[in-house]
């Protein structure tokens, strides 16, 4: 058995105790592998011609038959890597393998979602209204950029970030059991963008605006106070690694000037305690077509540099322990003349319009690519700390300091048109998209002083407009190099027409060592808009079976992350009536609800506590009402609570949504409510 095909299959052994073998098969000549499938083949002769006919019929070249090869998952095969993509206005993230291409579970997080009943118990909706926006209750999200927790610029696999674009909030998902535990909302932007990145052990969750405002959600200035009180904010979220939450009492922002920041990106290695953003809109542009002003995108697009925003973190943090921060409405704010006075805020001149900023694995460059230059600028960290050491810059007009470009800038390679963001892997390659090409452009990342090392090796086609991609662990400072995902926003002429709303297409990419660049599966996504995504190995994912159990006690709370107080084990089910009060406390297990028939009276606030009692991997029940907008997911040893008015009289089954055993069809209760006038 070759080696690499040894230690991934060994790692799938490993982690899926349940399949046993399934590593074997692989070591196992084709023929014979074949014949085990029962299909009456057993010449090796009779199978080539099989498989020559197929060909044939199929209509299909050489490559395509080796791409086949290269991502087909034999059933209960696993997938090397898991991708998390976000899922643009969808509001979720989904978890994707990789080479398979296969969606295996979409995670809701800003947006309601029956199957797994988020939003629906009180537990879950408590979590979507801790995001709530002037008191009300926001059903959507724009996420764009997940982020994995890390442990020294590494995915470590225990927690996954993901911003929210519309509302400038961040949600918190367990890679334990794939759900959302946390939103918080950053009281002082209105929306956001530059987020989410993490320091190189999540010590921090970095989010930054990317239309400037008046800071503080409901504040107020007209338009054309823009420059004197609009503003940007830089924010970091302080990660509590052990409650696995973020804490808003111990994160901070920095105060910036309003230049529109873009996307960002934590520093690691050579520039750790560092964070980068880069902005559009320079200019202060404030749009007003019909005022007789420019179009904002022109507007914004006058100026032949924009601004890239360099934080000291390290020294921010210092800066707000030792008291120098503001509180604006609950959240500390370094003011911009604290960041200049404190040294830790710095502009950097680039090309205009940029887009993505990515820090090389090394952390000794940083990667900017402008949407509207051809060219990737290539900063040197040394140079950029040694024109920092120097002072004597310039500032702007709020006084921020603005380094000289030249004195930062490593080099310039030209990729082609439209150039948007840069992953990296293990043998020296970055790569970039290209949005304008519909490509991905392969380049060196080269050497310091040495600019005939920074170079164009190839450029690969993808179908169409391609946004973010993403490479395995191609943010970390140990990429893997075997995989690369370009997130294509435009799929037209590739999938049959489903009208004129349609799917995004990841087209995965070989990017292994001897292996051709090239792209071996398109996978159609009906269902959001993926931005960025994360791609770690699938062994570093460490998630549970079911929710914790003990002998004497069953019912956890996977939001508290915690017993839950109402959870009950069998032979403790009851119904407690108290006045208008009526309180239930339910189990489920295949395939009955204890109790199974409730009576309250017309106008009474029904509470239910309902645990499933299961420990079998797999075994979910589903529990629905009609009427009452309920749609709960209890998986194996999880308690979950719903509260409802039973404002109507009538006869309501309740039932089991999951098919969970033979008699599914018969896990049933009824649900009376007596008029009161009976
Ligand atoms: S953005 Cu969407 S393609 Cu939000 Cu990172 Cu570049
Ligand atoms: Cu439980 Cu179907």
């Amino acid at each position: 058995m070759d080696k690499r095909l040894e230690t991934v299959t060994g790692q799938h052994v490993n982690r899926r105790k349940v399949i046993g073998g399934v590593g074997v098969a692989a070591a196992v000549p084709v023929v014979a592998a074949v014949g085990g499938l029962n299909r009456g083949v057993s010449a090796k002769q009779d199978l080539t011609a099989e498989a020559n006919a197929i060909i044939t019929e199929r209509e299909l070249s050489p490559e395509d038959v080796t791409a086949a090869l290269e991502t087909y998952m034999p059933s209960g095969r696993m997938d090397d890597y898991m991708m998390f993509t976000s899922s643009g206005h969808a509001g979720m993230v989904y978890a994707i393998g990789v080479p398979s291409m296969r969606n295996y579970k979409s995670i809701a997080v800003f947006t309601p979602e029956p199957w797994q009943g988020f939003g629906f118990s009180e537990e879950s909706r408590a979590v979507l209204e801790q995001g709530a926006i002037n008191g009300k209750v926001i059903h959507h999200g724009d996420t764009h950029h997940p982020a994995i927790s890390e442990t020294d610029g590494d995915y470590d696999g225990q927690y996954l970030f993901i911003n929210e674009k519309t509302h400038g909030r961040i949600g918190v998902v367990d890679l334990s059991d794939f759900a959302t535990k946390q939103i918080v909302k950053n009281p002082l932007l209105v929306s956001e963008h530059g987020g989410c990145f993490v320091t190189p052990n999540t010590e921090y969750v970095m989010e930054a605006d990317q239309y400037p405002g008046v800071l503080g959600v409901g504040n107020y200035a007209p338009i054309t106070e823009y420059e004197d009180k609009y503003r940007g904010l830089c924010a970091f979220w302080k990660f509590d690694r052990e409650k696995g939450r973020l804490v808003q009492e111990e994160s901070f922002g920095i105060e910036t000037p309003p230049i529109g920041h873009d996307l960002g990106d934590a520093g690691k290695g050579a520039c750790e305690g560092w964070a980068f953003w880069n902005s559009f809109n320079s200019e202060f542009a404030i749009g007003g077509i019909s005022e007789g002003r420019p179009p904002m995108e022109v507007g914004a697009s006058q100026n032949d540099m924009d601004l890239m925003t360099v934080i000291n973190w390290k020294k921010a943090e210092e800066v707000v322990a030792a008291g120098k921060a503001v509180d604006n409405m609950g959240f500390k704010m370094i003011p911009m003349d604290v960041a200049v006075a404190e040294g830790l805020m710095y502009l950097i001149p680039e090309p205009k319009s940029p887009h993505g900023v990515d820090v090389t694995p090394d952390g000794k460059f940083i990667v900017v690519a402008g949407k509207l230059d051809p060219h990737v600028s290539i900063y040197s960290w040394e140079k950029i700390s040694a024109a920092i050491d120097a002072g004597g810059w310039e500032t702007d007009n709020y006084g921020v300091p603005i380094l000289d470009f030249e004195s930062c800038l490593e080099t310039q390679v030209e990729l082609g048109l439209g150039p948007l963001h840069t992953q990296y892997d293990d043998k020296g390659y970055a790569y970039t998209s290209l949005f304008l090409d519909s490509a991905v452009a392969r380049w060196t990342v080269g050497e310091a002083g040495n600019p005939d090392s920074w170079k164009l090796v190839e450029k690969l086609p993808v179908s169409y407009n391609v946004g973010h991609i993403c490479a395995a662990g191609g943010d970390t400072a140990n990429p893997s190099g075997k995989y690369l995902v370009a997130l294509n926003k435009w799929s037209l002429d590739r999938f049959p027409p489903v009208g004129p709303l349609l799917p995004q297409n990841l087209q995965l990419v070989d990017i292994r060592e001897g292996k051709a660049f090239r792209t071996l599966a398109d996978m159609p996504l009906g269902y959001g808009e993926p931005h960025y995504a994360q791609m770690i190995p699938m062994d570093r994912l460490n998630t549970i079976d079911v929710y914790p159990q003990e002998d004497d006690r069953v019912g956890w709370d996977p939001i508290a992350n915690d017993w839950h107080p109402e959870g009950i084990a069998a032979g403790n089910e009851k119904i407690e009536i108290n006045g208008t009060d009526v309180t239930v406390w339910m189990t489920v297990m295949r395939s009955h609800f204890t109790p199974d028939t409730i009576e309250v009276t017309e106008g009474d606030t029904v509470t239910m506590h309902i645990t499933n009692i299961e420990n079998a991997m797999d075994a979910t029940h589903g529990f629905v009402i009609g009427g009452q907008d309920i749609s709960l997911s209890l998986e194996a040893g999880e308690t979950e609570t719903i509260k409802f008015v039973a404002d109507t009289p009538g006869v309501y089954p309740f039932y089991c949504t999951e098919f969970c055993s033979a008699l599914h069809i018969e896990m049933v209760g009824y649900f009376l409510v007596k008029p009161a006038s009976a």
